[in-house]
C-alpha cells in the first residue's frame, strides 16, 4: 500500500520535473529584449507632455508584446501610435506594441512612441530618466534613458506632430 503510493508520487514528481524543464528553458521576455538608442525628447517650454523613442530587438523565437511602460519622470505613461486621418496626423493610445520573433520594433517620431504625460520634473537635455518596460509574461526591464534635444521636431505644442515629413 505504502509502496504503491510512493511509486505514484515518484512518477508524478518525475513528470513535473520534465514538464518544468521543457517549458522553462527560455529566459523571461525582458531578458530576450535588447533596447537600442533610447531617448526622451527634451520638453519645450510650457509643454505638458513629451515622448520617448527607442528600438526594441527581440532575440527570442516567439513574438513578444510590450504591454506597459512607466517612468520616474511622468505621472502617466501611455503607449501611442500615429494614425493618418485624411492627412491629419493624430495620436492614439494602443494596448501594446508587438515585437516580432527575431525581429525589431522601432519607436520613432511620427510612429509608435512612449508618451510621457504630466512630467514630474522638467526634462532637459543631458538629464536621464528611468523607464520601466513590462512585457506580456509579466517580466519587466528598467532602462536609463537620456533626454535629447531634437531640433527638427520643434513646435511649441508637444502634442502637435503635424510637422513631420510625409512621403
Ligand atoms: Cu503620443
Amino acid at each position: 500500500m505504502n509502496n504503491t503510493l510512493n511509486k505514484t508520487l515518484f512518477s508524478l514528481t518525475l513528470g513535473m520535473i520534465s514538464a518544468l524543464s521543457t517549458t522553462h528553458i527560455l529566459a523571461n521576455q525582458a531578458d530576450a529584449i535588447q533596447i537600442s538608442d533610447p531617448f526622451i525628447r527634451e520638453m519645450p517650454p510650457g509643454a505638458f507632455a513629451t515622448a520617448s523613442f527607442m528600438t526594441l530587438n527581440n532575440q527570442s523565437d516567439a513574438p513578444i508584446k510590450l504591454m506597459k511602460a512607466s517612468s520616474n519622470a511622468a505621472q502617466t505613461v501611455e503607449l501611442h501610435t500615429h494614425t493618418n486621418d485624411n492627412g491629419v496626423m493624430q495620436m492614439r493610445q494602443v494596448s501594446f506594441f508587438n515585437i516580432p520573433a527575431k525581429g525589431q520594433t522601432q519607436l520613432k517620431p511620427g510612429g509608435n512612441h512612449i508618451m510621457l504625460l504630466s512630467p514630474t520634473k522638467k526634462l532637459v537635455a543631458g538629464q536621464k530618466a528611468t523607464i520601466t518596460l513590462t512585457f506580456d509574461d509579466g517580466s519587466s526591464k528598467q532602462i536609463q534613458v537620456p533626454v535629447k534635444s531634437v531640433m527638427n521636431m520643434g513646435g511649441s505644442n508637444s502634442m502637435d506632430h503635424s510637422k513631420h515629413q510625409h512621403h
